[in-house]
């Protein structure tokens, strides 16, 4: 049980690509582990292994209100069942403190993944839980939600990250 450090926007390694997890031992559970408690510890609902700098396909997430149901997704694929794009949440990102934007996603997903011991499995997530599974996933192929806003409203907000790390 370990916190982690959360790497930052713009953070060039947020921009990696992760590798897909093929030993499924007591490694993976503690890094499933750190991730949940790193992100609870940090009020988040969702958080990728590559946002604590390791290269492996592995999200966690927990959107309840009583912060009591962990969901681990190891090696998730997302299917796009719906292209209907819904209003739009307004999605936050550990990696991006402070800044909230509205992205427009898909409605319907579906979601198919390993879990800690290997097996193989699939998930239709409703409502928020399917914002925040393609939030996570994208961060696996190196994509952040700041990607789907104008490049002005980027630029705005990695100078201000900038300066804060300063
Ligand atoms: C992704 O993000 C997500 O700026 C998970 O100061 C979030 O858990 C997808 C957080 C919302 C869809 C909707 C952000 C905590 C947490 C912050 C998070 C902050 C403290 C972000
Ligand atoms: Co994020």
């Amino acid at each position: 049980m370990t916190i982690r450090k959360i790497l930052t926007f713009p953070d060039p390694a947020l921009r990696n690509v992760a590798k897909e997890v093929t030993e499924f031992d007591s490694e993976l559970e503690k890094l499933a582990d750190d991730l949940l408690e790193t992100m609870y510890e940090n009020n988040g609902i969702g958080l990728a292994a590559i946002q604590i700098g390791v290269l492996k396909r592995i999200i966690v997430a927990d959107v309840s209100e009583e912060k009591n149901e962990p969901h681990i997704f190891v090696n998730p694929r997302i299917k796009v069942l719906d292209e209907k794009k819904k209003g739009g949440y307004d999605e936050g990102c550990l990696s991006i403190p402070g800044f909230y934007e509205e992205v427009v996603r898909p409605l319907k997903v579906e979601i198919n993944f390993q879990n800690l011991e290997g097996k193989n499995k699939s998930l239709f997530p409703e409502g928020l839980l399917g914002v925040v599974v393609q939030h996570e996933a994208d961060h696996l192929d190196g994509k952040l939600m700041v990607d789907y806003i104008s490049s002005v409203k980027r630029q705005r907000i990695r100078s201000k990250l900038l300066k804060m790390k300063k």
